[in-house]
């Protein structure tokens, strides 16, 4: 299986490229250069229609949506255990919360935060919806935390594809977790895995 990820640092390609090396698969790093604009070519709307990263080509073939990535390559490599199978019914349904949990309750109100305070140029940032944000991802960061202080891994006793998205998210905002030892244990506990180490440095420079 050839495997080509297009890919820039801080940003949710880190989710595909941390969940590759924990399985050990080789792959090849297609790098964008999304802030100076590459996003927005032709050549690569051709590639991801939003002109976002990630994006994943399998065999030629091209997939989007970080968390489908990485929960497809989890369950394309059981061996892995990255995926609790159904006959693990507890701990696919912690599995499966989770790991919809991040894009669809966490990741907004962080996303939201990031943008008006960082991402967007000063002019567009809209301050009124920080605190708004704010409030619901402190409920969402209690809600893990909660989840954190009962066992070391979101979906049970294994480390699993829903650690790589949550714990990828959580580092979003670093400085948020400081309230929540539980999750700061956690991130800490992920960031020294070596594929996550492997994950997060630079692609080489084209030769
Ligand atoms: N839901 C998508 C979101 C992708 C996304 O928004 N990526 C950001 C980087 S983290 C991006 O490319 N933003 C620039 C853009 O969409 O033009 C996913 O998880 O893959």
């Amino acid at each position: 299986m050839a495997i080509k990820l297009y890919y820039t640092p801080h940003t949710r390609s880190l989710r595909p490229r941390w969940t590759l090396e924990e399985l050990g698969l080789a792959y090849e790093l297609a790098p964008i250069d999304l802030f100076g604009g590459e996003g927005d070519t032709p050549a690569y709307r051709r590639i991801h229609p939003h002109g976002s990263v990630p994006a994943m080509e399998i065999d030629g073939r091209v997939m989007i949506e970080s968390c489908a990535m990485c929960h497809w390559l989890g369950e394309s490599h059981p061996t892995a255990q990255l995926v609790p199978p159904a006959q693990e019914a507890q701990a696919r349904r912690n599995y499966l919360q989770w790991s919809f949990y991040v894009p669809g309750t966490l990741e907004p109100p962080a996303f939201q935060i990031l943008l008006h305070t960082a991402i967007l140029p000063p002019a567009q940032r809209v301050p009124d919806i920080v605190p708004w944000a704010d409030e619901y991802h402190q409920v969402a960061l209690r809600t893990v935390d909660a989840c954190l202080r009962e066992r070391d891994h979101i979906a049970g006793e294994q480390f699993t594809v829903a650690d790589i998205l949550l714990g990828s998210t959580l580092l979003w905002l670093p400085d948020r977790l400081e309230d929540f030892p539980a999750l700061g244990a956690y991130t800490r506990r992920l960031q020294q895995r070596p594929a996550y180490q492997r994950a997060v440095t630079d692609p080489s420079p084209p030769a």
